[in-house]
């Protein structure tokens, strides 16, 4: 990669790089990439979502491109991160004549219940208690191997089948 990086015309800053988390030798912050012609850029050397879905072949991640320089968001020496990310709620009618999502009769706003709830997590050891919190509530988990961004979106769309992503994930995939 970086030699082919270095072969492009762009004057490249590291934004987001696979060295430091992924323990590589090259490719770090910081590091200069490119011929070093313009355009300014930040570069992330790094799919959006997912080294080892986009080398085995699957379906999901996309790759990154560069971005204006000082665009992109850095992670620094940031490496990991908790992360929340719900849709807005569907209008439906709840009890009482109430729509979820509205606030309720008292002012509480009126959400899914715990056992109705599909959260989807990073199956990674330092989630457990995240996993441990869904099933105190009833709810239902799905665990991931890799691709809390995808996760994230699907969260957000409607009819996923998903309510909430949650758990500690990649800062650079923020
Ligand atoms: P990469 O693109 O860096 O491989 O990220 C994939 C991913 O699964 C992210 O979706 C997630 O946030 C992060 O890795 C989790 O990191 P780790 O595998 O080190 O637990």
């Amino acid at each position: 990669m970086r030699a082919m990086l270095a072969t492009v015309d762009m004057d490249g800053v590291v934004v987001i790089g696979e060295g430091e988390k992924d323990h590589a030798p090259m490719l770090h912050n910081g590091e200069h990439i490119g011929n070093g012609t313009p355009p300014l850029v930040d570069v992330a050397v790094d799919p959006v979502d997912g080294t080892r879905p986009t080398a085995e072949g699957v379906l999901g991640p996309c790759p990154s491109s560069p971005r204006r320089a000082g665009a992109m968001y850095a992670p620094g020496r940031l490496v990991y991160m908790e992360k929340i990310a719900v849709g807005r709620r569907r209008p439906v009618r709840g009890p009482g004549g109430t729509r979820r999502g509205e606030p309720a009769p008292g002012g509480r706003r009126q959400g899914k219940a715990g056992r109705d709830l599909t959260a989807i997590i990073l199956d990674r050891p330092r989630n457990l208690p995240h996993i441990e919190a869904v099933r105190r509530l009833g709810g239902r988990i799905r665990l991931i191997r890799d691709g809390d961004i995808s996760a994230a979106i699907a969260a957000a769309v409607e009819d996923s089948g998903i309510d909430i992503l949650l758990g500690i994930g990649g800062s650079p995939e923020r």
